[in-house]
């Protein structure tokens, strides 16, 4: 026999039966219960025979928790068994956490409401109180701790936070404001000499207090005072609503729930409702201007007309008092409502166009008129007031143009004369006649025009008009029942409904959509035209010309290359620097010798040497003419001084100034750009038979040997001189004496050579 009875009790008869003093019943299985050796447990018994309560067949052990019994996510533990236990979140209650405390509404449709508890026990040397907390009134007391001498715990909302004074001295105060219609889990805890403040968690702060006792007898006050004017210095009475209060371990409920639970005695609630109903915030519209109110938890939104703005669509927006005209649009038309008793001395409006004639305002009545125009950019005021009495028409005209899409103001006044002010004084104009009268055929009777003269002639103004006023009263671009705007004021221009209404703000034409600027530049709408922000390789008004970056002639000396960043200059000859501003200095680093003049060309230089030295830098000596032979000295010739256009050259050796610049016609046998050079005619050795080459200008001069004759010494004349020695014969000993005694001083002369002498 292997069946196996188990007892199991209800955990509330389980617990009365211990309360009762009697010894808990057995909570288990058993098995092989014999009785005189009968088979007592288990045993089937038959039903309402009473032998059997809460006996089940079985042995199961099975966790308990593993049911999820514990509600609104209330944390199971296990107690085995068949047992467990709920630990719930606040404000969940109950074994199983099915229960909520119910909420507290205070201050409902602004009723004074408020709650009184009594303690009947120590708090000990630890207070701590909680609950939630919903509000979004920003001022209110929240609860007091008082005997019947001192209220010693205060709780009060200041600006949408939490202050907390005990013993009617210290104070703290929450750094976080919580009246914002959320529910938040308010906590004060007193240990000892230390208050701390916490709200959802988040600490707010702790101070020093002296020790605080609590006894039994005193009072808890939530949401405000029996007195009206004691609950008013802590704000008034607390609007919104309260949850799950409790005081150390024990709770003090408004409303009690079902499951047991250890309370504070309630001893009084006034107009404290159930729950957490909201006020209709919406009854009485808050909402301006035709804004429509839409309800939440003790508060509203109003939804705005596109016109307003505002919590409580309180702003009118600014391009309410603007209106746009287009060639499509009709003339605004005003008369006086009749009422108008002011003296009319005064006109102000504002425009933006870019059109450079227009009528602006037009006013009429019979002979006498007003007209405020642009012609030719420029405003233009026209005025007759007073015709029937012969008074004459006076005109005004600004000197500023007006018509650039800008937005310009007009002030018109009368003093001793009419002053047209333009753009708070930028521009004076007074009306040369003193005499005229005020605008008053406006008040009754005339017609008032906005963008024409009249509506048959038809809208003559493209752009936008501001606020328009005469004698300080409003032209209202709106029609009265298309604005539920409040128009106190009993004289009034009413505008003249026509069938379609003005376009209100101000907005240029679409200049930018499509985009006009080509190859992806960048379009600005700057108001009935446009700008084109071109990318760098893209240039003209709508970026269809490719960028010339040599457009402004960057280089001095030297020709522009367009580059993909930039540009480069090539500079011509004799110049350089990024842009060809510098001159080359070709004489700076010469290297023309000692002694010769450097002259400076484009790019390069030539050395003009001194007389006995040659080479392209004059370092090579001209060979010394031998002593025997005489030339004849070359030929001073003149230098001449030309002015060349890049700088002031000269023409040596007898050179004459060419008409090409910087260059010179030369006298033959000599060559250089500047004639500086002498042709060396001896350069291809003209001359035979070892004859000496004299360079001459233009010419050379062979010197020849003694056996050779001739221009080149290409004759061999060495016959007749055997014959001449032959015939000195007789002096030939005297003549080598002679030249032994010279060799010794001066070894590098020929001997032979001396026989010329
Ligand atoms: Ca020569």
């Amino acid at each position: 026999m292997s069946s196996i009875t188990s007892y199991v009790y209800p955990e509330s008869k389980y617990s009365r039966i211990a309360e009762a003093g009697r010894p808990p019943a057995f909570l288990g299985c058993f098995r092989d219960v014999f009785v005189d050796s009968h088979l007592v447990l288990p045993a089937a018994a038959p039903e309402d025979s009473g032998t059997q309560a809460n006996v089940t067949l079985g042995c199961s052990d099975r966790d308990k928790c593993d049911d999820g019994p514990c509600q609104n996510r209330g944390r199971c533990v296990s107690l085995g068994w068949r047992r467990h236990r709920c630990e719930c979140h606040r404000p969940y209650e109950g074994n199983n956490c099915e229960e909520e405390y119910i909420t507290a509404r205070f201050g409902s449709k602004d009723f004074e409401s408020y709650a009184v508890f009594s303690i009947d026990d120590h708090l000990g040397d630890t207070v701590i109180l909680s609950m939630f907390i919903r509000t979004r009134q920003s001022n209110g007391l929240l609860l007091i701790l008082a005997n019947s001498t001192s209220q010693y715990l205060r709780l009060w909302l200041e600006d949408s936070k939490v202050k907390l004074q005990v013993n009617n001295f210290e104070t703290l105060v929450g750094r976080n404001g919580i009246a914002d219609g959320h529910f938040h889990l308010l906590t004060v805890k007193l240990e000892g000499t230390v208050a701390s403040l916490y709200q959802s968690a988040q600490s707010q702060g702790s101070m020093t207090i002296r020790h605080v006792q609590a006894h039994p007898g005193d009072l808890v006050f939530v949401g405000g005072l029996p007195d009206t004017r004691a609950s008013a210095s802590f704000g008034g009475y607390f609007k919104g609503c309260i949850q799950d209060l409790r005081l150390n371990r024990r709770r003090l409920q408004f409303y009690p729930i079902a499951a047991p639970v250890e309370s504070y005695a309630l001893e009084k609630l006034t107009d404290v409702a159930e729950g957490c109903s909201s006020d209709n915030a919406c009854a009485v519209n808050p909402c301006l201007n035709g804004g429509e109110c839409y309800a939440m938890w003790d508060d509203f939104i109003c939804s705005c007309p596109p016109n307003t703005a505002g919590r409580r669509c309180e702003e009118v927006k600014w391009c309410l008092s603007n209106v746009t005209f287009r060639p499509e649009s009709r003339v605004l038309q005003y008369r006086s409502n009749g009422k108008i008793e002011r003296s009319l001395a005064s006109i102000s409006l504002s425009f933006r166009t870019r059109q450079p004639d227009a009528i602006l305002l037009h006013a009429q009545r019979e002979a006498d008129h007003l007209t405020i125009s642009l012609l030719n950019s420029r405003l233009k005021l026209t005025l007759r007031v007073g015709a029937g009495k012969g008074s004459p028409e006076v005109t005004a005209e600004s000197q500023a143009s007006l018509s650039q899409g800008e937005w310009h103001n007009v002030a018109i006044t009368k003093e001793t004369q009419w002053t047209v002010v333009l753009d708070g004084g930028k521009e004076i104009i007074s009306v040369s006649e003193t005499a005229l009268e005020d605008l008053n055929f406006l008040r009754e009777g005339a017609d008032v025009f906005l963008g024409g003269l009249n509506q048959d002639s038809g809208v003559s103004f493209s752009g936008c008009l501001g606020p328009v006023e005469i004698g300080g009263l409003l032209l209202p671009f709106h029609l009265d029942t298309e604005l539920n705007l409040p128009r106190p004021q009993e004289e009034q221009f009413e505008r003249i409904q026509t069938s379609s209404a003005p376009q209100y703000g101000c907005f240029g034409t679409s200049v930018c959509s499509p985009n006009p600027c080509q190859n992806a530049g960048a379009c600005e709408d700057l108001f009935d035209s446009h700008r084109c922000a071109c990318s760098a390789e893209w240039t003209g008004p709508l970026c269809r010309e490719p960028t010339d970056k040599c457009r402004s002639s960057p280089c001095v000396h030297g020709v522009c290359v367009n580059q993909p960043e930039g540009f480069q200059c090539e500079c011509k000859p004799g110049h350089t620097g990024e842009r060809c501003e510098a001159e080359i200095d070709a004489c700076e680093n010469s290297t023309c010798g000692h002694g010769a003049t450097c002259l400076k060309g484009f790019q390069s230089y030539t050395c003009l040497c001194p007389r006995n030295m040659t080479g392209t830098y004059c370092n090579e000596k001209i060979p010394e003419i031998p002593w025997y032979i005489e030339i004849d000295p070359l030929p001073q010739l003149p230098v001449t001084s030309c002015m060349g256009m890049k700088w002031n050259y000269s023409c040596f050796n007898g050179g004459n100034c060419s008409k090409t610049d910087n260059t010179c016609y030369c006298l033959p046998g000599f060559t250089g750009q500047w004639c500086e050079k002498d042709v060396d005619e001896c350069a291809s050795d003209p001359c035979l038979n070892g004859g000496f080459c004299i360079n001459y200008v233009n010419s050379f001069e062979c010197v020849c040997d003694m056996n050779y004759s001739g221009i080149y010494c290409q004759m061999d004349v060495s016959d007749f001189y055997m014959y001449l020695f032959l015939g000195l014969w007789q002096n030939l000993f005297q003549l080598v004496s002679y030249l032994v005694i010279r060799l010794d001083d001066e070894p590098e002369i020929e001997w032979g050579f001396y026989v010329n002498e």
